[in-house]
């Protein structure tokens, strides 16, 4: 039987584990990356497990999330970064060099190598054939250190591609179809991989916009194979020798077929506030648009940012429409000044943006109340924009930069003929704005830099023989890493700050939240299906470990939040029975007895309602792993315990 390209990847960097639906597997990690909101925490703790020097093949700390830089908090944590990178071996992205995806794939990334990043959006490098992961800081950290990365060996998934998009119809296009058909949920636990006539039609930044958002599936990752096309992108980069041809094999066996005739497709929109909500462009109508937002790590490529300057090309910004543009990368930024294409964006009046994520995570360019915002983003989650009203559509730069033309939601091919841009055959390759690390020599001259906003890492405890705790939150399906510890302006900067930070911890939920946790000491949250999608933010688990959450208890986890919980040592446990969800409410008094023996040996756990008086069973499914790591109260203890 062959393999599907994620299979041949998987295979040839598996440490343990066997390739089977369900197993947990290791891998090797060839690259790492971080940014600098997950990245200052991912530094604390890989300094605290004390390896001298990354042992990663290339390691990369990007500046890019905190760059407005209200207070002296992150340009503190930078200069921090940098200083760990500069010590240990890592490369260091400098602030306005770019978005870590899009300066990655261009500069580092190498199909056929695995790479892990502290951002939920790594699997973009699956564009040019990476097997690509977001993770928590931890699991970085681990890897930066030469540990292995461990995954649950996922099933996989074909979408073929047939035919070519018509003018006007992108690459985000395809992956809001596709998010259409599968829902925020269904690509966990699954590799999605791409195949087909169709993929020939496509350039690498159209791969990378899908790769990018296949997190919004819920995907263990995306891929697709490295072709000529492929080929010539690492060329244009001045890479050509890093390129390697993968494809999968004629006889591969997937577990589920999705067919996509790109042909038939026609402009899309997810609809607020979740990825998943799309509608076509022309079912919407032309409904007044208030604010335009085009950027993001999906839509940032130069191929996007020139056919917008095509389309703002000698027209003016609707008088009722603010239009921000933030190209992906240094390298995006400097090539259309040079061409002058960046004339034409700036003469149509929009506001341009330094390159980093900016409005995507709610640091700037929040809409106006109940504003209409057609972003180029990749979520839409409520509240996210900084505006908890705002009407966020993630639609394709096209559709973003006609609307703002026009002022009304509109379908961009009632723009008469659309711009047709051809890949350079060379970008403009200037790398001085990313610091090399100094030798094994001289590491020892470097100091590290360290400002009051840095806070130790919240205090662990090994798993308790039986947990007593009340419920203190109940939610719904679907909770984000948003609704859990939110980012933003205000609350970006204290990142590295765990006990600040969660003052904010699901306030959005419930603002009573952290006062409540803190006055009991510790507590049990419960929630639905699919609890934890989104970010990557080990914040997310953090937070809740420093007010006192034991165990999590739902329907259902996201892969990347369940792992962080289980590496800050708290229990993801699911209910055996969904419906035993209505049987615990906000308030009650639960306890699981002998909780820490029956994890010992891998027996469901028993939840008693004291305040029903009702008992029910919870799925406790870990491997022997993630067992360890939960007695000894979280990956940090556990490596310690390993190391003694
Ligand atoms: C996001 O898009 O939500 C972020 C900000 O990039 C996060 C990482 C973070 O919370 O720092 C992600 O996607 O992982
Ligand atoms: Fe940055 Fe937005 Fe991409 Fe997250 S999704 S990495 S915030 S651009």
């Amino acid at each position: 039987m062959g393999y599907t390209i994620a299979q041949k990847l998987i295979a040839s960097h598996l440490v343990s584990g066997e390739m089977k639906a369900g197993a947990e597997i290791g891998l090797r990690i060839d690259q790492t990356l971080t940014q600098d909101a997950t990245g200052t925490m991912a530094y604390l703790e890989f300094e605290a497990m004390g390896v001298p020097r990354v042992k990663t093949e290339l390691s990369v700390a990007y500046i890019d999330h905190n760059t407005l830089q209200t207070g002296f908090e992150n340009a503190d944590d930078h200069r921090y970064i940098q200083s760990v990178c500069k010590k240990h071996g890592l490369y260091f992205s400098r602030p306005g060099n770019g978005i870590c995806h899009q300066v990655h794939l261009e500069r580092f990334g190498i199909p056929g190598k695995t790479l892990i990043g502290s951002d939920s959006h790594t699997p973009t490098g699956g564009g040019i054939g990476m097997l690509a992961f977001g993770a928590g800081g931890l699991d970085v950290a681990v890897a930066m250190g030469g540990g292995t990365y461990y995954i649950t060996y996922p099933k996989m998934v074909r979408v073929n591609l047939t035919g070519a998009l018509k003018p006007w119809v992108a690459a985000k296009d395809i992956i809001l179809e596709v998010l259409r058909r599968l829902s925020v949920k269904g690509g966990v636990g699954k590799i999605i991989e791409y195949g087909g006539e169709g993929v020939k039609t496509l350039t690498v930044p159209e791969r990378a916009t899908i790769t990018n958002m296949g997190a919004e599936l819920g995907a263990s990752t995306s891929v697709f194979p490295s072709d000529d096309i492929t080929r010539a992108f690492m060329k244009a980069q001045g890479r050509e020798a890093d390129w390697v041809e993968l494809s999968a094999d004629a006889d591969a066996v997937y577990d589920e077929i999705v067919e996509i005739d790109l042909t038939a497709l026609e402009p899309l929109a997810a609809c607020p506030h979740s990825p998943d909500a799309v509608k076509k462009v022309s079912e919407i109508g032309e409904i007044k648009v208030d604010q335009c937002c085009i950027g993001s790590c999906t839509n940032s490529s130069l191929a996007d940012m020139l056919k917008v300057a095509a389309i703002l090309k000698g027209r003016t910004v609707h008088p009722d429409v603010s239009l921000s543009i933030a190209p992906g990368s240094k390298q995006v930024y400097n090539m259309l000044a040079e061409c002058g294409a960046l004339a034409d964006i700036i003469a149509a009046g929009a506001r341009v943006l330094e390159c980093a994520c900016g409005p995507c995570i709610g640091m700037g360019q929040s809409p106006n109340s109940h504003g209409i915002s057609l972003r180029t983003f990749n979520r839409n989650f409520e509240g996210r924009s900084g505006t908890a009203d705002g009407q966020v559509y993630l639609v394709s730069p096209e559709t973003a930069a006609v609307s703002a033309i026009t002022g009304v939601f509109t379908d961009p091919r009632k723009m008469g003929e659309a711009p047709v841009i051809a890949m350079p055959e060379k970008f403009l390759i200037n790398d001085n704005m990313i610091l090399p690390p100094v030798s094994v020599e001289e590491m020892d001259t470097v100091e590290i830099v360290r400002g009051p906003n840095i806070k130790p890492f919240p205090a662990t405890a090994p798993l308790k023989e039986t947990i007593e705790a009340d419920v203190m939150l109940k939610v719904e399906d679907n909770i984000t890493t948003d609704h859990i510890m939110p980012a933003g302006a205000k609350i970006l900067p204290l990142r590295s700050n765990i006990p600040a930070i969660s003052e904010h911890c699901f306030v959005r939920c419930d603002p009573a939240f952290p006062g409540r946790c803190k006055a009991a000491g510790s507590g049990i949250v419960v929630g639905g299906a699919n609890y934890g999608q989104g970010s990557s933010r080990e914040h997310a688990a953090l937070a809740p470990l420093y007010l006192g959450i034991k165990a999590v208890i739902v329907k259902s986890f996201a892969r990347i939040h369940v792992a962080n919980l289980i590496n800050a040592g708290i229990l993801p446990l699911t209910f055996k029975n969904e419906a035993d969800y209505d049987r615990i409410s906000l308030g009650d008094k639960l306890v699981l007895p002998h909780v820490r023996e029956r994890i010992q040996k891998g027996e469901p756990v028993v939840l008693e309602n004291i305040s029903t008086g009702e008992t029910l069973e919870l799925n406790a499914d870990f491997s022997e792993r993630q067992v360890a790591m939960l007695l000894a109260g979280g990956l940090l203890d556990y490596t310690r315990e390993m190391n003694k």
